[in-house]
């Protein structure tokens, strides 16, 4: 029998201690082992107050999100309803303290502030992050927090989803006490303190004076939605939110829930939620790799030496120095050193300009960094990253000489974005301790780490690289050592397929602005140009010797590279630039593209912006059933992870994957036959997206497939 929710006492202060490994998430029979235990302290005549708290790492973590992907996907008894032990707890006569440790997030501060008093350790995360998982709170949080910490701060927490730390809460008046040391001693006096002081507890729902009016409130709520449509572009939960805490203000309490729960099932049956959750699992499942168990030993990374101070190595060298690990920063002259370490300090500035940190952390973190010219101590590194130049000779010389200096237990990583990581291992004696870690621009912001595993990368390996992601903050996603990987490697036909659009009657801006209102972060033309055409150029030509004979090849960028149009960095590209790097169309770009398609006898014609999105999105979605049935991708879930966490694919579309098995795949791969028929055999369906569209399946039921299979093959190992 599952003890939830375990009740022992100190004298005269009942203790509830939540227990459901791992983040004592509300899942079923936890609500009501806590209603069972707050039963049996409110009959016992010695018990004066009652204090909650979580077991293990945190206090409680939310509903559970398995129960919530039911809930979604209509299937299971529907949403949770914690109506009852909300008011269980709210109607208890002692005084009940919630003592916060850990995180106290979504349903999981919805129960604390049904509780009459909080109190939290200092570094304790507290917070209401529903909107991303596309849902709004569901258990009364939008109705209580305004209550506590005014309208203005709900809409905020609410909006932007992200935690705060327990001192803002205090600060909110969200929690009552700060406990430094001990939090059960110093939630136990607390409580006692209260039960001295006598009288009915105080009960959230019954403080009113923090939510003004709906006069008063209007301007809140219109900014409130203004940042919901600023900062969550295209999201349903975040203006729904702003509805419900509206409701909080012209509303009575319980009429406020009502509300609150038809928004809540309005987001809860909707695809944006169905997209998120699975993006939420997606981003857990990665780290999972069949063969490498979750007790695979790992070489404990403490110091890090890179190999080039240019745009990659500064930001990987910024992101290990955020995470607290010194680096040796290693470049051939000193002017590059230079070059590389003023634009590390000139980022930092601008954080600490914006506010995200102080000097005294800046400063911190830049001591971290040993810029030099030469290998010395280099043998003393757990990790060694090369982020030189794109050139398999130079990387070659490279790798030859850190195998003559590295210490035997050192990690030799590449960061290399397209180049084959067995032909650079090949040229050292231990080809097992040598991976890709493929960061992305700028390598301290982007989340996403391409984990490259090579034909000889030894399991402890691929498994400290992928400690080593969490450690840096970043998702680390396991992919096979083919060309591009797995990102760029769908990239490629995504930037070709536009350069055909625009060669057949749409302009760059038209193509970015279909993109854009699909959700993706950035258009590809302005990706391109940000990027740098000379780079796109020479990827391009890196790749030329795989395209079929004969194929067609995008023919305006090559003449933008040759005038020298090389985007933000030239002032111009497929857009004009201003000083501040703010975009134009450029009517220049336009006719070159006009006379570029007439001398190659293109026809244009008026292309809308559905064929726009089709296109761009179906050839990615192509190129990924390709690489899974290669085996270059574990999951497609793993391809959805690395598009939303490395290449701006809207959230609330779960991934291309995903998206594809939204729209259907036999609708994909029809209209991908028809793309076949118009442009040629690049557009030919991949067996595995016509097998899962003629069998009526989806690529999330290959990956439960073959999650399964493998699973079952490790367990015979
Ligand atoms: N439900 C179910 N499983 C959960 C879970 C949850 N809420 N949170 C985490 N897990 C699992 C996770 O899948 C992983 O499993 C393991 O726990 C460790 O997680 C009514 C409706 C708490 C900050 O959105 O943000 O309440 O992979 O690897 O990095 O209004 O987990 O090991 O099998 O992430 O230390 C609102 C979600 C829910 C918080 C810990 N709550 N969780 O991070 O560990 S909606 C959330 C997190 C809600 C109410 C509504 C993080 C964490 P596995 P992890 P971590």
């Amino acid at each position: 029998m599952n003890n939830f929710a375990d009740l022992t006492t100190q004298n005269d202060v009942a203790i509830i201690t939540i227990n459901n490994p791992p983040v004592n998430a509300l899942s079923p029979g936890v609500p009501q082992a806590l209603v069972a235990a707050l039963a049996t302290a409110e009959k016992d005549p010695a018990v004066r107050a009652i204090v909650v708290i979580g077991g293990g790492r945190t206090f409680i973590a939310g509903a559970d999100i398995k129960e919530l992907e039911l809930a979604a996907s209509g299937r299971g008894s529907g949403p949770p309803d914690f109506h009852r032990i909300l008011a269980s707890i709210e109607d208890t006569s002692k005084p009940v303290v919630m003592a916060i440790h850990g995180t106290a997030l979504g349903g999981g501060n919805e129960v604390a502030m049904a509780g009459h008093y909080r109190v939290a350790a200092p570094g304790a995360q507290i917070g209401q992050p529903e909107v991303n998982l596309g849902i709004i709170p569901g258990a009364e949080g939008t109705q209580r927090l305004p209550r506590l910490v005014g309208v203005a701060a709900a809409v905020d927490l609410c909006v932007s989803g992200k935690p705060i730390r327990a001192p803002e809460a205090l600060k909110l008046g969200l929690i009552d006490r700060l406990i430094e040391g001990d939090l059960l001693a110093g939630a136990v006096a607390f409580a006692r303190e209260i039960a001295d002081r006598g009288g009915a507890p105080r009960k959230t729902r019954e403080l009113n004076d923090k939510l003004g009016s709906e006069f008063v409130d209007a301007s809140i709520f219109s900014a409130g939605r203004d940042q919901a449509r600023k900062t969550r572009r295209n999201m349903l939960a975040p203006l729904k939110a702003v509805d419900a805490i509206e409701a909080a203000v012209n509303l009575p309490f319980d009429e406020g829930c009502k509300r609150e729960r038809e928004l809540f099932e309005e987001c809860i049956a909707s695809d944006q939620a169905r997209a998120l959750i699975h993006a939420f699992f997606a981003e857990r499942a990665v780290a999972k790799i069949p063969d490498i168990p979750k007790d695979t030993a790992v070489y404990n990374i403490r110091q890090v030496a890179i190999i080039g101070a240019g745009t990659m190595g500064g930001g990987i060298a910024m992101a290990c120095a955020n995470a607290g690990l010194p680096v040796l920063l290693k470049e051939v002259e000193q002017a590059a050193l230079d070059r590389g370490l003023a634009t590390i300090r000139k980022n930092y500035e601008n954080s600490v300009k914006k506010g995200r940190f102080s000097q005294e952390i800046m400063d911190q973190r830049m001591a971290l960094i040993h810029p030099q010219l030469t290998y010395d101590g280099f043998d003393q590194a757990d990790a060694i990253i090369e982020a030189a130049f794109e050139s398999m000779e130079l990387k070659k010389r490279i790798f030859g000489e850190i195998d003559k200096i590295a210490k035997p237990d050192c990690v030799l990583a590449s960061n290399t974005s397209s180049l084959d990581i067995d032909q650079i291992a090949a040229v050292t004696s231990r080809p097992g301790m040598v991976i890709g870690l493929h960061f992305f621009s700028p390598a301290n912001v982007m989340r996403l780490l391409e984990i490259v595993r090579g034909k000889a990368t030894g399991k402890e390996v691929v498994a400290t690289a992928l400690a080593f992601a969490k450690k840096l903050g970043k998702v680390g996603v396991v992919v096979g050592n083919c060309p591009g990987f797995v990102g760029n490697r769908m990239l490629l036909p995504y930037m070709r397929e536009a350069q055909f659009l625009v060669e057949e009657g749409a302009t760059p801006e038209q193509v970015d602005r279909a993109l854009t209102n699909f959700g993706m972060a950035m258009g590809i033309f302005a990706v391109d140009d940000m990027a740098g055409v000379d780079v796109g150029y020479r990827v391009h030509q890196e790749y030329k010797h795989l395209e079929k004979p004969g194929a067609r090849l995008p023919l305006v960028l090559e003449k933008l590279f040759h005038l020298g149009r090389y985007g933000q960095k030239t002032g111009a590209g497929w857009y004009r630039y201003d000083e501040n790097r703010k975009p134009t169309a450029d009517p220049e770009v336009h006719a070159l593209i006009e006379k570029t398609a007439r001398e190659a006898g293109i026809e244009r014609r008026a292309i809308t912006d559905d064929e726009i999105v089709e296109r761009s999105m179906y050839v990615m979605i192509n190129e990924a059933a390709k690489i899974l049935e290669e085996g270059y991708a574990l999951r497609a879930a793993d391809v959805d992870v690395v598009y939303l966490t490395g290449y701006g694919f809207p959230a609330h579309r779960g991934g291309p994957m995903w998206f594809a098995d939204t729209v259907g795949l036999k609708k994909v791969r029809d209209r991908i036959a028809e793309f076949q028929a118009q442009h040629g055999d690049a557009w030919k369906p991949a067996p595995l997206l016509d097998k899962l569209a003629d069998q009526g399946e989806t690529f999330a039921s290959w990956d439960a497939q073959h999650d399964a299979a493998r699973e079952q093959a490790a367990a015979m190992v």
